[in-house]
Parts: structure tokens; C-alpha cells; sequence
């Protein structure tokens, strides 16, 4: 393990390599504790880099057992005669040849006892490998850096019976039995240069699916998909989704795939969601594996998302790589941002917008909050794996859909041509990739790219000011961002602001007619003011009716918006607004004045405020609108997370708990009819889709069966027993069962009980399980999950199954997370201490639930303190673990 805590590595300290690796052929012999590989690399001096500099190629825990250079080997005990050194963690050569040479490595590695999930492991029976962002380094020594490229060629060799398929990045050039043994091999090229973090081999006895796909230009290409044994059938609708992303990136960007095969692996023990290695994707079978009796309706949706996002990076990531991983933007955000379109043209856009901003808001908005807020491109960092972020990713994305609105659909494509012809084989850099928009639309873009470095959520105020008598209308902007870690001072940020103005039974009016002030004709045209100056103003003449403004339509800019709607503007948003997202975002503003409002209520010791004219809005929603998965997005109230943000300090999450379930409560009650209507006439009928349209109507009658059991408990719990016996969905049964488990007793321990044997077979179910339990709010809570935690179903060394149960507790368990005790904290703190020996990388990321512990009032901001100090001062940690608890104490 690596316990050296290094010296921060910084952007400005960037320098091109000083050798490059144009070659590598790697020769792999399969062996569950000592596979062989060795590695050829053809090297050269960089003739941008410093001349005559050491060679030093990077390690990590390696062991070598024979090294040559020019065919010469060299004593790796006697490191004297050649001048140079090696160690587990770095190979040297003092001076090197300056002309091309090759040196041979070769390397032992003991796949089964990494732990780590990083470099050659294996999952089950399995070996797979996971390299982003320094693993390939465990493979063997190397300039394990995004900026060289090189063609691989890789021989892979294994006992027939343990692995009869093996996979490496490319196409497969060669293959057969080893005459005379029990084994056989398989050989792959990769044409196409790439930075060793795409670098992917699987070896393996699994189940396959195989299609076929021809390209735009009539290219043939082979597509498998490889699971576990009898699993086959549950990869199919990842099949479908393949073929539909693979189409899609052809129609919308032009983009071809460029290999004659493209592989998916599904595997049960990763790190994160899946990896896109060339050719050769490695997936957390969650990602994968759906039937619609194992997996819900959001499970299909992130399999679809999450099997486009990969595919996509075959062009935003693998053609054009990342310079450096300070522009791991380049690649996450952007390729986020082609995901979240693409999700939205198989769904609904609205309701897809909904979702993304929910979690855009609950991860990425928590994080810019507290402090772990960074850049989007960092300026330095200690462990890049914790920068794989929700402000990388999502609010990456974000940037990059401003921009999108700023310039326009044309000039955003005309950009996105111009990235990929002028880029294409070559590792870039943000700056690369805003010039072509900036060329594309002719705008000087120097400005909006603060967006990347400058961390923190910027806040909008707005003021209107109505003169009937002059018909005038006037919106006053203003923008501010708080201090960030080394952040004092924000410069302004350049904010789209998609607007309309809003009379009720009129509807929008046109922004173009009149002399306007202060906006120009384009932006009126496009209903789109920007925002780039500290403040701004914007008058609207020939305005003789109060409008209601809507603003940040299509939530046009990741920003936080102050503007004092009365509770009667926001129903008129609810009921009139054209824009689907800006209904839902009216609701989601009242519903969270009154949270905000009742927590303090319940705080002070008095009984929260009960608010009519709410169900009253969210009755019209139910009559006005024909979408039932809008709707219920809409009956979904903001999560307690969003309502603890909102009220920024001294937060009590108990009190935010009751005031939830109080208003939960209070719409059960109001909209019981109505709701009840909704439950009925959804019921569950003909065959399975996981369509948007069938997915949506389930939603709803899920959503109305929480609130229905929200305003009246046993009532809720006889709908959602019947619901359990008789669902035919994984939907359907876990929201039954979700509803079940908000009354304690021995009913939810039999349903609990019956749904374990009902799926004991399902890994991936019995994580719903056990989420579903982890989350339980009561303080008995703790107690269940460490059982859980010695259930035969339980594995600690199982990122899924960890994250499920430990994960779950501290993410979407706020009231038992944070108990007044502090043994929440003590109990993650502990987990964290004892995986980080194994899994550092998950330790790092279940140390993360600590993230907005400043905010919390003094009790338990005290002791959340502690838990982090405890953890902060434990020797021999993790590089990822010390890090994030360091920059959570700040
Ligand atoms: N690029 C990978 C993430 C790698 C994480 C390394 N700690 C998956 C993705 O974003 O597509
Ligand atoms: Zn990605």
C-alpha cells in the first residue's frame, strides 16, 4: 500500500514526456497467484522533451523478476553495473539510450490477493483488469500517464479450462491450442494509440451473448456481451442499448465505431460503475445484468446510460485522450453530457432533466458546498481516483450544456467537428476544446471558461419590478459565489439565463415585440439573457399585465437561484409554464419553503406549519398534466440533503426528518382520492417494457403508494402487501416493500424476511434489500445494518455489496448517519479504517459521506469532527483515505 503521502502534483508543473513509448507487446501467461507478463516496450527520446534525461517509468507494488534492455540483461541485483535502479515502485535508467530501444520487463503478479481492484485481479474465476487512472502501473513498469501512446499487441495464454475466452483491447489477430497442453492463447491488436489507462485484458470461463452491428459506412461489427454462466439472458437489453448508443453517436455526432469487435465484461467486483477501455468495456455487472423481475425501472435507465456513456468515450476519451488527468473533464464532463442527450432522446426531456438535476443538485451542489468543493479542472491534486467526482462528471456536463445554449445547436456542432478532426490521436487539453468552439461561433470564450476554474455554485438574485403604468417589467440580476477552499474571490461567472415570462391564461409573452432595454435582439430571439457581469438589468416595455418570470428554463446554468416568488407566482408556474422543468421547479421551490420553514418550526420546539394551498398545487399538477412520470417527479418531494442545503447552517437533520414526513403526511392525507384514482387505474397490466411510457406509470402509482402510506399508515400498508404478493416487476415489488418498511413490526420483518428467500440467489437484488434497510430512519437502524453486516450474503470485499449496506447508511440515512450519539460517524469511520488496508479507493469514497459535516449544528458537528480526526491521525493510511479525511477537516 501506499502510504506515502507524496507531494501534491500541480497543473502548472506540467512537462511533456520525456520518452516516448511508440510500442508495446505484452505476452501474458494467466496464473490465479503468478500470472507472467512480460512486456516489450520500443522506446524513444521525445524530441520535445529535455535531452539525455533519466528514464523513470513508473510501479506500483511490482515485482521484477528479469529486465533487459537491447537484449542485454540486466543484474537487477547489481544496479551499480547498469546505472539505474528498481524498486516495487519506479524502474530508473539513469542514461538512457537517445536513440530507439527496447526494453523487456518481466513482471510476477499474484492476481487473486489484489484487493485493491486496481491492476490484474480476479472476480470470481475471473481475471480482468481495471488500469484508469494508475493501475496499469501494477501491471508493469511504465509511463503510466494519459499523454503516451502507444499500439499495443497482447498475447494472452491461459489453462483452456479456467479460461476458455480471452479478451484484450483491438481485434483478435490470432488464437488456438497449445499442442501438447492444456492451453491455449489468443492475440490482440489495437491499431489505434492509446495511453495505458485504456489498457484491458479479461480471461475467464463466462456466458456470452453475441449481434452484430454494420456502421454508417457499412463496416461489420461484432458485439459480445460476457457474463456469468446463465446470466446470458439478463445482458440482452444491455445489448439493445449498445446498438441504440452506437446508432445514435453515428446520427447526432457523426461518429463511427472504428474496430471490427467491441466486447463488454460484466464483472461482480468493481470499483465503480465501468470502464471503457478500447474495445474491450469492463462493466459492474449492476450496470449490465436486468430481467424485469431482478431489476427496477431506474436499474434499465442507468444500464442504458451507463452502456452509452462508456461506448461514447470510444470517441470523447479514447480517440481524443486527456493531456494530463487535470483535464479529466475533457473527457468525463463531455462525455456526461452526451449521455444525458442521449438518455433524453429514448425518454422523456423533461422528465430526464428532472432527474439529472436532482442529482446534480444532491451530489455536486453538496460537494461545491463544503469541503471538498474543486475546480471542475483542478489546479492540483494528491490522489487523482478522488477526483472521479460529481463536479468532474456532473457539473462538467453542465459547462458544457451552457455552452450549448450560448452558441447554439449549429455552432455547438460545427465545435464538436472541429474537436474531433483537429484532435483525433492526440491526448488534449480544455483549452483545446473550448478553441473550437470559439472558433465555430466567433466569441471569445476566455470568460466563460472561469467555469473551470473557479469551484463553488454561484447564486442568482432577481428583483422584478412591474410598472403598470409605464407597462413596464424589469428584472434585476445580481450574481455572488461564497469563498471555496483556496478560493476568497470569484470573478463573475458567464450565466446563461433561459427565461419566458409568464400570464396566467395568456401564456408566455413574446419577448421580441417592443423596444427592450438592456438585452440584445439575439438574446431576446433566443430567450436566453446572459449573465456575465456582476449584475445586470433587463426592462421590458409594452408589459401592461404583471408577468410571472420563469427562470433558468431547462435549468440553463448549474447555479442556485434567489428570487422571492409568492407562494400564488409559483402556482402560476405550476399550472401555466411551458417549460416541463421550470412546473416541476416551481413545485419543488414551494415544497421546500415550507420543509425549510416547518424544520425550523420543529426545531423551536412548536408543531410545523400545515400548508393546504400546497396539495392544492400539486392536485393541478395531477389534473393538468398527461404525463404520469412527470407527475411523479413532481409528488417527489426534494430530499432531506436538498433541504439541509437550503437552510445552509446549524442543521438539524431530525428536525428536517419530521418536517419531510410531516408534509409527506399532509399530502397523503389532501390528495387521497386523487392519489388512490392514480393507484387504481395504473395497476400493472400486459407484458414487461422498460420503456419510458410503461416505467412511468409505475412510477406514479409508486409515488402515490408512498404518499398514501405517508397519510394514513396502516391503509398504505394493506395496498402495498397486496402490491407485494401480486407485482411482476422488480419496480413494483421493492417500492411494496419500501412502503412496507416504514412501519416497524413484525409484519415488515416478515416481508423483509420473505423477499431475502424470494431472491436469495440475486447478488444485485439482495442489495436492494439491503439498501432498503440500511435506510430504515430509526435508531435501531445501526444495530440491523451490523448484522447485516454478518449475513452470509454479505461480503466486505465486495464494493457492491459494501456500498450498499455501509454506503446506504451514511448517504440516504441522515437522521441514523448523524445520530445525536455519534455512533453513526464511529461506525463509518471504523469501516473506513478497516477496508482502507484493502480497498483504499472505496474507503476514500465511503469517507466522503463526511462531506457536509461543517454545516451540521454543534453537537454533532462536534463529533462528526472527532470521527474524522480519529481517522485523520490513524497511522499507515491510504494516500486516498488521508486526503479526503485531511480536506474534509480543511
Ligand atoms: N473512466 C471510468 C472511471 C475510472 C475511475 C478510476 N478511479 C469510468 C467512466 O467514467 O466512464
Ligand atoms: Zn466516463
Amino acid at each position: 500500500m501506499r502510504t506515502d503521502i507524496a507531494e501534491p502534483v500541480r497543473l502548472k508543473d506540467y512537462r511533456v514526456p520525456d520518452y516516448l513509448i511508440d510500442k508495446v507487446d505484452l505476452d501474458v501467461k494467466l496464473h490465479p497467484s503468478a500470472t507472467r507478463v512480460l512486456a516489450r516496450l520500443r522506446i524513444r527520446p521525445n524530441p520535445k522533451g529535455r535531452s539525455k534525461a533519466p528514464l523513470v517509468l513508473d510501479g506500483d507494488d511490482l515485482t521484477a523478476t528479469k529486465i533487459a534492455l537491447d537484449g542485454q540483461l540486466l543484474d537487477l541485483h547489481e544496479t551499480g553495473a547498469w546505472n539505474g535502479s528498481v524498486t516495487p515502485d519506479q524502474f530508473t535508467l539513469s542514461a538512457p539510450p537517445q536513440h530507439p530501444f527496447v526494453l523487456e520487463i518481466e513482471t510476477i503478479i499474484d492476481a487473486a490477493a489484489n484487493t485493491r481492484l486496481m491492476g490484474l485481479y480476479r472476480s470470481g474465476s475471473a481475471y480482468c483488469t481495471q488500469c484508469e487512472a494508475e493501475g496499469f502501473r501494477r501491471i508493469t513498469y511504465f509511463l503510466d500517464r494519459p499523454d503516451v501512446l502507444s499500439i499495443y499487441t497482447v498475447r494472452l495464454e491461459a489453462e483452456m479450462s479456467e479460461a476458455p475466452l480471452l479478451l484484450s483491447n483491438g481485434n483478435k489477430i490470432a488464437g488456438g491450442e497449445i499442442e501438447g497442453t492444456t492451453r491455449h492463447f489468443a492475440v490482440w491488436h489495437d491499431p489505434f494509440p492509446k495511453p495505458s489507462y485504456l489498457f484491458a485484458l479479461v480471461g475467464g470461463d463466462l456466458g456470452s451473448i453475441y449481434d452484430e452491428f454494420k456502421t454508417c459506412s457499412g463496416h461489420k461489427v461484432m458485439l459480445g456481451i460476457h457474463v456469468e454462466h446463465g446470466k446470458e439472458p439478463h445482458a440482452v437489453y444491455a445489448m439493445d442499448a449498445l446498438k441504440r448508443a452506437m446508432e445514435w453517436d453515428e446520427k447526432v455526432y457523426g461518429r463511427e465505431y472504428d474496430l471490427d469487435v467491441f466486447n463488454i465484461v460484466a464483472v461482480s467486483d468493481f470499483n465503480m460503475g465501468a470502464m471503457e477501455n478500447k474495445g474491450l468495456n469492463i462493466f459492474n455487472d449492476k450496470y449490465v445484468l436486468a430481467s424485469p423481475a431482478t431489476a427496477t425501472d431506474m436499474d434499465y435507465a442507468n444500464i442504458e446510460a451507463v452502456i452509452a456513456h462508456e461506448y461514447f468515450h470510444n470517441w470523447t476519451g479514447n480517440r481524443i485522450t486527456c493531456r494530463d488527468w487535470f483535464q479529466l473533464c475533457l473527457k468525463e464532463g463531455l462525455t456526461v453530457f452526451r449521455d444525458h442527450a442521449f438518455s433524453a432522446d429514448m425518454r422523456s426531456d423533461a422528465v430526464r432533466r428532472i432527474g439529472d438535476v436532482r442529482t446534480l443538485r444532491a451530489q455536486q451542489f453538496a460537494e461545491d458546498a463544503g469541503p471538498l468543493a474543486h475546480n471542475v479542472r483542478p489546479d492540483t491534486y494528491l490522489e487523482i481516483n478522488n477526483f472521479y467526482t460529481a463536479t468532474i462528471y456532473e457539473k462538467g456536463a453542465e459547462i458544457i450544456r451552457m455552452l450549448n445554449v450560448l452558441i447554439g445547436d449549429d455552432a455547438f456542432r460545427k465545435g464538436m467537428d472541429l474537436y474531433f478532426d483537429e484532435y483525433d490521436g492526440t491526448a488534449a487539453t480544455i483549452e483545446d476544446f473550448i478553441s473550437c468552439f470559439a472558433q465555430a461561433s466567433g466569441r471569445d470564450l476566455t470568460e466563460f471558461s472561469r467555469w473551470y476554474h473557479q469551484s463553488g455554485t454561484p447564486l442568482v438574485s432577481v428583483t422584478a419590478t412591474h410598472d403598470a403604468k409605464a407597462e413596464t417589467f424589469t428584472l434585476d440580476f445580481s450574481q455572488s459565489c461564497k469563498p471555496t477552499p483556496g478560493q476568497d474571490k470569484k470573478d463573475p461567472f458567464v450565466i446563461p439565463v433561459a427565461l419566458g415570462l409568464v400570464v396566467p391564461g395568456q401564456g408566455d409573452i413574446e419577448l421580441r415585440t417592443g423596444n427592450q432595454d438592456g438585452a440584445s435582439a439575439e438574446e431576446l430571439s433566443r430567450g436566453v439573457i446572459e449573465l456575465s457581469a456582476a449584475q445586470r438589468r433587463v426592462t421590458f416595455h409594452n408589459v401592461p399585465n404583471r408577468p410571472v418570470p420563469s427562470l433558468f428554463r431547462g435549468f440553463s446554468a448549474p447555479v442556485r437561484l434567489e428570487y422571492a416568488a409568492s407562494e400564488a407566482d409559483l402556482i402560476t408556474l405550476i399550472s401555466h409554464d411551458s417549460d416541463g422543468f421550470n412546473r416541476w421547479q416551481a413545485a419543488q421551490v414551494y415544497a421546500t419553503r415550507l420543509l425549510v420553514r416547518s424544520a425550523g418550526q420543529i426545531r423551536a420546539g412548536s408543531a410545523p406549519h400545515r400548508d393546504e394551498d400546497f396539495s392544492r398545487a400539486l392536485a393541478i399538477v395531477i389534473e393538468k398534466s398527461s404525463d404520469p412520470a412527470f407527475i411523479a417527479q413532481a409528488l417527489t418531494l426534494p430530499g432531506e440533503a436538498d433541504i439541509a442545503r437550503e437552510i445552509g447552517e446549524d442543521v438539524d437533520p431530525d428536525a428536517i426528518h419530521l418536517a419531510r414526513e410531516s408534509l409527506r403526511e399532509t399530502i397523503g392525507r389532501d390528495l387521497k382520492d386523487a392519489l388512490l384514482a392514480n393507484y387504481q387505474q395504473l395497476a400493472d397490466s400486459g407484458p414487461y417494457s422498460p420503456g419510458a411510457v410503461a416505467a412511468g406509470g409505475r412510477a406514479l402509482r409508486n409515488a402515490a403508494l408512498d404518499l398514501l402510506t405517508a397519510g394514513n399508515k396502516a391503509e398504505g400498508a394493506l395496498l402495498a402487501a397486496r402490491q407485494l404478493e401480486t407485482a411482476s416487476t422488480m419496480t413494483d415489488e421493492i417500492a411494496a416493500l419500501a412502503a412496507l418498511t416504514h412501519s416497524p413490526g413484525t409484519e415488515r420483518e416478515a416481508a423483509l424476511d420473505a423477499f431475502y428467500h424470494a431472491h436469495e440467489g440475486e447478488p444485485l437484488v439482495i442489495d436492494k434489500w439491503f439498501a432498503l434497510q440500511a435506510s430504515i430512519p430509526e435508531p435501531g437502524t445501526l444495530d440491523r445494518v451490523k448484522k447485516l453486516m454478518q449475513h452470509k450474503a454479505f461480503s466486505f470485499n465486495n464494493p457492491n455489496r459494501l456500498r450498499s449496506l455501509a454506503g446506504s447508511f451514511a448517504a440516504i440515512n441522515p437522521t441514523q448517519f448523524n445520530a445525536l450519539d455519534g455512533s453513526g460517524y464511529e461506525f463509518i469511520a471504523k469501516i473506513v479504517l478497516d477496508l482502507d488496508a484493502k480497498n483504499p479507493q472505496v474507503a476514500a469514497r465511503l469517507l466522503s459521506a463526511f462531506k457536509s459535516w461543517r454545516v451540521l449544528e454543534v453537537k454533532r458537528r462536534t463529533l462528526a469532527e472527532r470521527a474524522l480526526r480519529r481517522v485523520a491521525s490513524t497511522a499507515g493510511l491510504s494516500a486516498d483515505v488521508k486526503d479526503i479525511a485531511e480536506r474534509s477537516l480543511g
